[in-house]
């Protein structure tokens, strides 16, 4: 891929925040991304008519009201069943726990999300997800995996450890 890539960045129905938005157009545009950013409130039509008319190499969604998690799957749903194989990359405050991020995380990569960047580390591991994308393309990244604690962990919970 060239160091330049096209970019859709939008939300998920719920959200009218904005400012969150604005700042990743910008973040990308730094690391060479042509964006079109669809706003706030993006419905899901919205979004799948923006990739028809801007073909991005990259969607990028942004939530932080706490829907997003259930957003990204209402989305991620409808880009599969259309048969949208576009890497696809989603992050901010998913839902009103920090404590849910990596269970999130998992659930949504397990769901066919490329990643899912929430919590401190959200956006310098982007900026590592954009390095390597422009390098390799970014249906090439392979996300790490989110640590289980042992609550969510079905063998210990049999064994009756937790
Ligand atoms: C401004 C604001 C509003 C404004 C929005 C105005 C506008 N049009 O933008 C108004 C007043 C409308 C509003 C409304 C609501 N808000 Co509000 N809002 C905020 C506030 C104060 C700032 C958000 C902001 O602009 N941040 C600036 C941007 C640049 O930073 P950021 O959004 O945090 O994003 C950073 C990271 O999250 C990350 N990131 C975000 N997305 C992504 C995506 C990727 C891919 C990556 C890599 C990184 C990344 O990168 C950014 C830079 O570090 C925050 C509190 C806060 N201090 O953060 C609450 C906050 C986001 N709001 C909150 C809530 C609950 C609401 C309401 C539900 C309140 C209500 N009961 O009505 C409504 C929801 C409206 C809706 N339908 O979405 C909560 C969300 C709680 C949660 N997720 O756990 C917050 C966190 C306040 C709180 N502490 O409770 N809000």
């Amino acid at each position: 891929m060239s160091t330049s890539f096209r970019c859709l960045v939008s939300t998920v129905e719920s959200d009218s925040h904005i400012w969150n938005l604005v700042y990743l157009q910008k973040l990308l545009e730094e690391h060479g991304g042509l964006v079109r950013n669809l706003g706030s409130c993006t419905p899901v039509p919205v979004v799948l008519r923006g990739i028809e008319e801007h073909r991005p190499d990259l969607l990028v969604v942004s939530s932080i009201n706490g829907h997003g998690h259930h957003g990204a799957r209402v989305l991620m749903t409808e880009l599969r069943s259309r048969g949208i194989e576009l890497p696809c990359v989603v992050g901010g405050k998913l839902t009103t726990s920090e404590s849910d991020n990596d269970r999130v995380r998992r659930d949504l990569i397990d769901q066919g999300w490329t990643d899912v960047f929430n919590g401190e580390e959200a956006v310098p591991r982007f900026r590592d997800f954009l390095h390597h994308g422009k390098q390799h393309g970014f249906a090439a990244w392979q996300p790490p995996s989110a640590p289980v604690p042992p609550w969510d962990n079905p063998e210990l919970m049999i064994a009756g450890a937790v």
